[in-house]
């Protein structure tokens, strides 16, 4: 079923309020020149892939200079492309090609921290009067004594020390990814300026690499929200997306809704949008980390999701996101990995698409990609490789920590894309840098592409509906049965329309409760998209429309005209 994809006009400010972006992690995403590493070129050859399925926009993950301590996240150059991934003459082809087909690419800006071979940190530790010594955070300290207690989310001290300086300095993630210091104004001057230069490159958005952390006070043990925070953020605002059509998304695992409504104000005077993780933290035991697995409550994932949309209606702008690089695969967390994972897959994603904000697919997340189980001497992540060491030492039973890490690692995410059953996925032609999903042969886009009932003709089913029908974008939300234990619907409504969205969030089937039967959009909408076949509302709407059970995992759009 052919769907029209309508192209959006990026001049105009609030362009992202109606699209759907697109993150690809280069580096597992296509190789192009043999050498088992995805690059530039290989994007460039995907780009008809992505337009069919109706993205606006690009969020990719580096491929700036970089050692790849952390897979790119620890930069060396901000404005050189790394040579694995290609030349800044493929950076601007890509940045054509995809222009031409109405895709924006959104940059992943790492503005926290740079690599350890930055030339501004080579320079810094060479001694304390170099002019680049400040655009670091130091502190004077013996061999034996720390600054403070502090911990990098990486595992260990979040202090390096430096003997010929006889100072530590300060790094909230690897040893090899020293803190920016933010309060000097030059580095804030340098920054800015790199951002400009992309901007002339024809870079229409960036994503802001855990930017809630850049005012830290290691004094004060502050990282996240720290006392300047929204002061640098409107100055990096004003000083380098000026430009009203910039899409701007940041990071911000410290995010609450109050916070939000800073980050994301209508008036742009710091951000577009923020990716929150209050519901990404809903199946961890509270006060602990990610590792620490809990069952999900749907009655809290539901709540949590109308506190976002009610809380940031029209004084805010929300992101809406299952998945990305740091994320384990949704289907396997919170889907049916087994007998329902198209149903679940389609069922995660209607559920999120139908709400207010601008939605964010994961590379391979729509095609239903999963998570893998892999002996942990093949695990690459720094984070899941020191968590594992970490939690050893710490007397852990490796089977529980294996569990955490199946479960939670990175690496979950970053399997080579899966394009075909052929080998090496038709990822490339060479052994990659990191694994395939073994289930690549049953789980690839050429299958998808065949299969009219496939998780990716259902995305671009919901990537076309926000476009065509306004109350996606503008409609209130009213979630319904808060307290139901397997259902989760809700209502979008605006003047002259009603969405209803339902969903079955469990492995039975279950009746819809009365409180979804007696909205107006079930007694007298239309069904307009489901998730089983034989609900196709095309050939069989009337007895879909009424039917009162819905299957396992199945989610139903009824959409009512005023
Ligand atoms: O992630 C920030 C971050 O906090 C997560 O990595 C988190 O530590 C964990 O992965 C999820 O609980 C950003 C990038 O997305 C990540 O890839 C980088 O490793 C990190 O910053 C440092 O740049
Ligand atoms: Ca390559």
């Amino acid at each position: 079923m052919a769907v029209n994809h309508i192209k959006l006009d990026k001049s105009k400010k609030g362009w992202w309020k109606s699209a759907v972006f697109y993150q690809v992690y280069p580096k597992s995403f296509q190789d192009s020149n043999h050498d088992g590493i995805g690059d530039l070129q290989g994007i460039i050859s995907r780009l008809d892939y992505l337009d069919q399925l109706g993205i606006d926009g690009i969020w990719m993950s580096p491929m700036l200079q970089s050692p790849q301590v952390d897979n790119g996240y620890d930069i060396s150059d901000y404005q050189a492309v790394d040579s694995m991934f290609g030349s800044m003459a493929d950076m601007e082809q890509l940045i054509a090609e995809a222009k031409k087909r109405g895709i924006s690419i959104i940059l992943d800006l790492v503005l926290n921290h740079t690599s350890d071979q930055h030339r501004w940190f080579l320079e810094a530790k060479k001694d304390k009067s170099n002019p680049y010594h400040d655009y670091y955070v130091w502190r004077d300290g013996s061999p034996e004594q720390l600054p403070n207690d502090m911990r990098a989310a990486f595992g260990g001290p979040a202090w390096t020390y430096v003997p010929e300086l006889g100072q530590y300095y300060f790094h909230q993630f690897a040893v090899q990814q020293p803190d920016l210091n933010w309060d000097n104004p030059a580095v804030r001057r340098e920054l800015y300026d790199m951002i400009r230069f992309w901007v002339n490159k024809g870079i229409e958005g960036f994503r802001l690499d855990v930017i809630d952390q850049i005012a830290k006070n290691p004094d004060l043990g502050i990282t996240g929200n720290g006392p300047r925070l929204h002061e640098f953020l409107r100055e990096l605002s004003a000083e380098g997306f000026q430009e009203e059509y910039l899409a701007t998304v940041g990071e911000a695992w410290g995010a609450d809704v109050e916070r939000a409504k800073l980050y994301s104000a209508p008036d742009c005077s710091e951000l577009s949008m923020v990716f929150q993780f209050q519901h990404i933290c809903l199946d961890q035991q509270p006060g602990k980390d990610k590792w620490d697995l809990a069952p999900l409550s749907l009655p809290a994932l539901k709540k949590c999701m109308a506190h976002w949309q009610n809380g940031l209606e029209g004084q805010g702008w929300n992101s809406l996101f299952l998945n990305n690089h740091d994320l384990p695969r949704i289907v396997s967390r919170w889907g049916n990995n087994q007998e329902y994972r198209l149903e679940s897959a389609k069922l995660l994603g209607a559920l999120f698409h139908g709400m207010q904000g601008t939605p964010f697919i994961y590379q391979g997340e729509e095609l239903g990609m999963t998570n893998v189980k892999l002996p942990i001497e093949e695990y690459e992540d720094l984070e899941t490789v020191n968590l594992y060491k970490e939690r050893l030492a710490q007397g852990y039973n490796p089977a529980d920590i294996m569990e955490s890490i199946y479960a939670r690692s990175r690496d979950n995410a970053r399997t080579m894309m899966q394009w075909s059953g052929e080998t090496y996925a038709g990822f490339s032609d060479v052994e990659p840098w990191f694994i395939i999903n073994p289930n690549y042969t049953e789980i690839n886009a050429e299958k998808a592409l065949a299969d009219e009932n496939s998780v990716f003709y259902f995305y671009q089913k919901l990537i076309a509906l926000r476009k065509q029908l306004p109350v996606i974008r503008d409609g209130s939300f009213t979630l319904l049965c808060p307290d139901d234990e397997q259902i989760f619907a809700y209502i979008r409504e605006d003047s002259n329309s009603q969405l209803l969205v339902a969903g079955n969030f469990g492995a039975t089937g279950i009746v819809i409760p009365e409180e979804i039967q007696k909205q107006s959009a079930f007694l007298e909408g239309e069904l307009i998209l489901s998730n089983y076949r034989k609900r196709e509302y095309k050939e069989d709407s009337e007895a879909a429309k009424d039917s009162v059970m819905l299957e396992p995992y199945e989610v139903r759009y009824y959409y009512w005209k005023k």
